[in-house]
């Protein structure tokens, strides 16, 4: 019991039964709001952490529960997938806007014999991105890891991200239109 866990002992043991009589207590000098008090005290101090902790959680779900749950998740190019001559920019365009803890959901197969290998490169600027110059673009997820439930991408910074297959030296970037810029909001200019 929360009381016999505290180490100093109570008031009075029949302080546990408030509804007891006062005189019982202490001979009917002392109210009964003084008992009450007493033991509230008490009690308070003997869950004091534990009801601290309780109230933190409390708080923290509170509020990161709405704002987590704001948070949406978008397989990139829905059904298509990440794949060769899907139109992202497109895709971008009827999807968006996007806001700062939404997350990119990569999905493509491991390379094989029929399908293409797929990964997933940042860019660092747009002249980069137009060019599909991968010389300084920064790899963000291999070909392998596309697989199974796809790789999940959260949008953190309120920056452009220039996103670009980097297969075939950027082919797949040039010809293949593997490419799209998602610029993330912040979440308090969403709408709902
Ligand atoms: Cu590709």
């Amino acid at each position: 019991m929360l009381v016999t866990s505290h180490k100093r002992p109570l008031p009075s043991s029949a302080a546990i039964w408030p509804s007891a009589p006062t005189t019982k207590l202490t001979g009917g000098r002392v109210p009964r709001v003084r008992v009450l008090r007493e033991l509230t005290s008490e009690i308070m101090e003997a869950v004091g952490s534990r009801a601290a902790l309780v109230a933190a959680a409390v708080v923290a779900l509170l509020v990161l529960v709405p704002e987590a749950s704001r948070a949406d998740r978008f397989v990139v190019g829905d059904a298509a997938r990440w794949t060769w001559g899907y139109n992202y920019t497109d895709w971008v365009i009827k999807k968006g806007p996007f806001f700062l803890n939404d997350s990119l959901v990569f999905m493509y197969d491991p390379p094989n014999a029929t399908v293409h290998a797929h990964s997933v490169y940042m860019m660092r600027n747009l002249a980069d991105y137009q060019s599909c110059n991968l010389k300084a673009a920064k790899l963000v997820a291999g070909v392998m890891q596309g697989t199974g439930s796809g790789f999940e991408f959260v949008l953190k910074k309120r920056k452009p991200h220039y996103f670009v297959c980097g297969e075939r030296n950027g082919i797949h970037c040039t010809m293949g239109q593997m490419k799209f810029i998602v610029k993330p909001k912040h979440s308090s200019c969403r709408d709902y």
